[in-house]
């Protein structure tokens, strides 16, 4: 008897020895069988990140292989850039989102993905070149130079959308691009020839108040010479010795190997608001469709992205006028502004038509804002250097240049 109790015991735990394995010994990590795993799975979150976007989108919550319902397209703006052009929505893998397609099968966030090269077209470009999607602080490739109408010549790829920029694509620093640029070409009939009111020159100069750290400039103190031009040899004696090194670099002259940029000289120091350089000349003769550009470059500018001086202006912030009347020019930045170091003159196609009258015509910069630049100085605007304005006109043009005998006394 004592017997077939212990045989009992025995097959008793050699059953539950059998029953634990079978069962209650079951790996908890296993899967549980498909069948009940569709009832007990989800909802989810959906969370959406703008990545700078200027919006907030609330998250969603989506069953097990539901789909997400697609928010309204966020926006992204840069004070330079301008606004950005929104890809679309993006999974952790770096996968876009199909709002149609794609299933959510468990917590998710959806980033945003924005496009930030720089967006720059030609007009009457065809084919890839038309549009070029740049980074910041890369080059454009040069379509080939558009064929002219009969009577006039290619004079550039003009910037319409700043200031009628004409772009250089060679220059190490003009060549960058640094916001997005819309290009058309610019004709100018073969037979006009620019003609030039020269900054330096200017006769209102000789009276004109400049600022500089010191804490004024003056009359032929706001000049600074081309050293490699005629101007060098009349009695002008410039403030700042700017000449153009073998990489095109304006730097205080050292030694005689110089470029000329200038015609002669330009204007700086007009960082103070109410300043201006103002001609009166002649005209032959009537003219319409004049074209009116403008050689700048600047010396200081106000922070922009990442740190870049940008001397940003506008038709509103550094007037012109002619006869009186404002010339629309749009906004102007001049980007890559180096001080003192790099002085990048270029052209500024400002418009392609305006107007001249027989005889005595007015033509005026003015500094028309208080955008303070940097701190601790006396520059209180912003100003470009001023080289020169060009008329391209069949009417020619005559003026009376500043008296340079009065400037050196
Ligand atoms: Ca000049």
């Amino acid at each position: 008897m004592k017997k077939t109790v212990l045989l009992g015991v025995i097959l008793c735990s050699m059953m539950l020895a059998a029953c634990g394995g079978g069962n209650g010994g079951k790996d908890p990590t296993s899967k549980v069988p498909t069948s009940t795993s569709q009832t007990t799975k989800g909802p989810y979150t959906v969370k959406f990140d703008t990545n700078g976007g200027a919006e907030t989108i609330e998250d969603q919550i989506v069953q097990h292989n539901g789909y997400a319902t697609k928010p309204t397209d966020p926006t992204r703006n840069d004070p330079v850039k301008g606004a950005y052009q929104f890809l679309g929505w993006y999974d952790s893998d770096n996968a876009i989102w199909s709002f149609e397609l794609s299933k959510v099968t468990k917590n998710i966030t959806l980033s945003a993905k924005w496009n930030d090269k720089y967006t720059v077209t030609f007009s009457g470009v065809e084919g890839a070149l038309a549009t070029q999607y740049i980074n910041r602080g890369e080059t454009l490739t040069k379509p080939a130079d558009p064929i002219a109408p009969s009577g006039k010549t290619f004079y550039g790829w003009r910037a319409t959308n700043n200031g009628g920029q004409i772009w250089d694509f060679e220059d190490k620093q003009l060549k960058l691009v640094m916001q997005d640029l819309t290009f058309e070409p610019l004709f100018i009939d073969s037979s006009l020839q620019a003609q030039a009111l020269e900054g330096e020159l200017c006769p209102n100069i000789l009276t004109m108040k400049g600022a500089t750290y010191s804490g004024g400039s003056q009359g032929r103190g706001m000049t600074a010479r081309d050293s490699h031009s005629s101007i060098n040899e009349n009695p002008l004696k410039a403030s700042g010795n700017y000449i153009w090194d073998e990489n095109q670099e304006a730097r205080y002259a050292t030694d005689s190997d110089e470029y000329e940029k200038t015609f002669g000289g330009f204007v700086h120091n007009m960082h103070i608001q109410g300043n201006f350089l103002e001609w009166e000349f002649t005209a032959s003769e009537a003219a319409s469709n004049v074209v009116l550009a403008m050689r700048a470059c600047a010396e200081y500018g106000l922070d922009g992205q990442d740190g870049e001086l940008v001397c940003a202006i506008s038709d509103q912030k550094c007037k012109v006028y002619l006869n009186n009347e404002l010339v629309e020019y749009g906004n102007l930045n001049i980007h890559n502004v180096i001080f003192n170091k790099y002085f990048t003159f270029q052209d500024y196609v400002l418009n392609t038509n305006v107007s001249l009258k027989k005889g005595t015509n007015t033509l005026k910069f003015l500094v028309d804002n208080n955008d303070f630049v940097g701190s601790g100085n006396s520059l209180v605007a912003q100003a470009p250097v001023f080289d020169c304005f060009k008329l391209f006109t069949s009417s020619t043009i005559e003026w009376a240049d500043a008296d340079i005998s009065v400037m050196d006394k």
